[in-house]
């Protein structure tokens, strides 16, 4: 009987690891690197979906600090150090990434703005 019983809570757990609609977040990973103030490669827009877990690793050149708008996530990033911003997806839009002060870090109220790439939250 306890056989049963530790075969039938088997069964329920894996239809529900394995079936669960409705949820299919899924991990998006892009590397973005760049040089002379400017994104290297064909890389305009970053699409993920709503849920998803996004994960930015930036590389450059020369240190600047990168502002995700919207999900306001901002950092410097330098030379020769891997930097990461990584979080939810959690609202849909198209959101710009931009550069704020190449070389140096922004003196106190110095919002000059670079856009770099957007990204974009498409609905699930
Ligand atoms: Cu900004």
């Amino acid at each position: 009987m306890r056989v049963f019983w530790s075969g039938l809570c088997l069964l329920v757990l894996a239809a529900w690891l394995t079936g669960c609609p409705g949820t299919g977040s899924e991990e998006q990973s892009f590397t973005i690197n760049i040089r002379n103030r400017a994104v290297q490669g064909d890389m305009d827009v970053l699409r993920v979906k709503q849920g998803d877990r996004v994960t930015l690793w930036w590389m450059t050149d020369e240190t600047v600090t990168i502002h995700l708008h919207g999900y306001d996530i901002e950092q410097v990033v330098k030379p020769g150090v891997s930097s990461v911003f990584t979080f939810q997806a959690y609202a849909t839009g198209r959101y710009p990434i931009t550069a704020h002060a190449f070389g140096n870090l922004p003196a106190a109220g110095d919002q000059q703005e670079i856009p770099l790439l957007y990204l974009e939250v498409l609905p699930r």
